[in-house]
């Protein structure tokens, strides 16, 4: 499941988001424990294809909600707050906007050095380490004058691989939230406003897409990186797929919606079929071929 952490300063709305995701209740007090929930993204592509064949069952998609207590503004955040980030996908700064007294651009670029200067004390601690087994530093070397320049480390054009396990905030995903549109708010991140647009913001900049599948009576949406084949994907549903996999039909969604039939679609002729290496593309209807 695709985690997604909320961080941002106190009161500006991380809990409030969290209880509207999940529909979890109750409040945290302890920034170093997280309130850990499921958010169910009702994807609008999934309504449709339920309204169009009414199937028993529709599965959507889940994320891993994390929320954390903030610290205050002026307070700022200590490197051990983020030791529960490790294993989360992407970061979501929740920005506050829902009331004049706020300079949300201030607070963005202010939460985005955070991340920055948590990175920066842990690569001089790996330099410091390094340095003194004597063991090679460039490559830490840069990505410390690049954060330096206030850049986050998942731009960096080097191989990225060997930063890995190093636990660094600014190699993930980050995208910005505004809670509220009192104010516009410059920034080159993906930006949000509106909890509408919560989790396809977060599966684009993840580079996934979507496709769906209409089994029996359940209609599911399934989440997968975009570079996947279609042999890959199959085995994202379950390896038997992966291991026997024949072939796959697709349909577009939209073409969907208007032959609101797989079996007529089949009959015209119009289902297009992928070999293992093909790739699905988002908002296929995709039925998998495959020997048991
Ligand atoms: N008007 C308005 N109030 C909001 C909005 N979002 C949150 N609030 C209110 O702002 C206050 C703080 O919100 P929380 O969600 O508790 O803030 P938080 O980020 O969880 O704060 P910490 O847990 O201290 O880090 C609460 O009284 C919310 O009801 C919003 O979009 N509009
Ligand atoms: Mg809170």
């Amino acid at each position: 499941m695709i985690k997604i952490a909320l961080f941002g300063y106190s009161g500006s709305g991380k809990t409030y988001i969290f209880r509207s995701l999940t529909g979890k209740e109750g409040e945290i007090f302890d920034p170093f424990k997280p309130n850990i929930g499921v958010g169910i993204y009702k994807d609008k592509r999934l309504e449709k294809i339920k309204e169009i064949i009414n199937p028993k069952k529709i599965i959507y998609p889940e994320f891993e909600i994390y929320d954390f207590k903030g610290f205050p503004e002026g307070e700022g955040f200590p490197s051990n707050y983020f030791k529960n980030f490790n294993e989360i996908d992407i970061i979501y700064l929740i920005v506050k906007n829902f009331t004049n007294e706020v300079n949300p651009q201030e607070e963005m670029e202010s939460l985005i050095m955070e991340l920055i200067y948590h990175d920066i004390e842990r690569i001089e601690s790996i330099i410091e380490t390094r340095k003194r087994e004597k063991e090679n530093i460039e490559i830490w070397e840069k990505s410390l004058e690049f954060l330096k320049s206030e850049k986050l480390l998942k731009n960096i054009g080097l191989d990225k691989k060997q930063l890995l396990g190093a636990e660094l905030l600014t190699l993930k995903e980050v995208i910005v939230f505004s809670n509220g549109e009192t104010k516009q708010i410059k920034t080159s991140l993906p930006i949000v406003y509106n909890l509408d647009d919560f989790y396809k913001k977060a599966i684009e900049t993840l580079n996934m897409i979507t496709f769906y599948t209409i089994k029996g009576d359940i209609a599911q949406a399934w989440i997968i990186p975009k570079n996947l084949t279609a042999k890959q994907a199959g085995g994202k549903i379950h390896k038997d797929i992966e291991k026997g996999f024949v072939k796959a039909a697709t349909l577009s969604f939209n073409e969907f919606i208007e032959i609101t039939d797989w079996h007529k679609a089949k009959n015209m002729g119009i289902l297009k079929f992928l070999g293992p290496n093909s790739q699905i593309s988002d908002g296929d209807i995709v039925e998998f071929y495959f020997t048991k």
